[in-house]
């Protein structure tokens, strides 16, 4: 089959190790022919990372911590120097304290809600600002977001606050960028069981709920989210902007299961 992404460049946000969905998804965007930067986070993770593109085959791997201006700029700067520019920006970035997590949502401090914000949702912005003026042939820009942020899920909490505002995010850059051909969206996937997951209280028991109730009676894998990456940084999703596609095997649908 043609490659999807064949002569365009992309650059990953959020790639951590090899449960990251980031990494679903830059394998994915190699396998469809697309030119991939990724960028990690700190000096702690560049070894990681570095190592990680072994098995990936992107051209480049670059430091940026999304919640550091200068990071972004020194990024920009790069990537001009290097005359690059850009069709696809895929941001995979959330964080949230572990006790946020767990405890009742109305016990949220203000430094635990104002972190999830920062990194999970203004991030997006940021990048956009910095990182859209590259994209000078139009682009897709694409974002993880969770159902937590529509509907309260136990335990997702000040995620669930932070994903609804990346979601309407998504719709105001869709909005501001559409002029410049420049697509927003986000996929909403399934629970995965990524590195951050592995130490919710409970995640399993989630996992287990969702392919008990899922329409496909299972669980969402990183490369079905990968493929709809795809699908939205190619031509193929060229009318698809502002929205949010479900990659869930159908949960989101459900009411009541018995
Ligand atoms: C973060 C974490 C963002 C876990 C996340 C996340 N987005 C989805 N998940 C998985 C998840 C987590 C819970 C859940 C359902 C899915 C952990 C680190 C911070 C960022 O509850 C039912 C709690």
């Amino acid at each position: 089959m043609a490659q999807l992404l064949l002569g365009k460049t992309a650059i990953i946000l959020g790639l951590a190790n090899k449960w990251s969905i980031a990494y679903a998804i830059a394998q994915a965007y190699v396998r469809e022919g697309a030119k991939v930067l990724i960028t990690y986070q700190g000096d702690r993770q560049r070894l990681t990372v570095e190592e990680l593109n072994t098995e990936i085959g992107a051209a480049k791997v670059l430091p940026c911590d999304v919640t550091r201006e200068e990071e972004i700029a020194a990024l920009v700067e790069q990537l001009k120097a290097d005359g690059t520019t850009l069709d696809i920006i895929v941001h995979s970035i959330a964080f949230a304290n572990r006790e946020d997590l767990s405890r009742p949502f109305v016990e949220t401090s203000r430094d635990g809600y104002l972190l999830a914000q920062n990194v999970s949702a203004y991030s997006l912005v940021a990048v956009s600002r910095a990182l859209s003026p590259l994209m000078t042939n139009g682009g897709a820009i694409l974002t993880l977001s969770y159902l937590g942020g529509v509907r309260v899920v136990q335990n997702y909490n000040v995620m669930g606050v932070a994903k609804a505002a990346l979601e309407a995010c998504v719709r105001y850059l869709a909005s501001d960028l559409g002029a410049g051909n420049i697509r927003v969206n986000a996929i909403s996937a399934g629970p995965i069981k990524t590195a951050s997951a592995r130490g919710i209280r409970d995640f399993s028991k989630v996992l287990d709920v969702v392919a008990n109730l899922a329409p496909l009676r299972r669980n969402t894998d990183p490369a079905e989210v990968a493929d709809t990456a795809v699908f939205l940084g190619s031509d193929l999703g060229r009318g698809v902007t502002g929205n949010v596609i479900y990659v869930d095997a159908g949960f989101q649908i459900m009411g009541l299961g018995l």
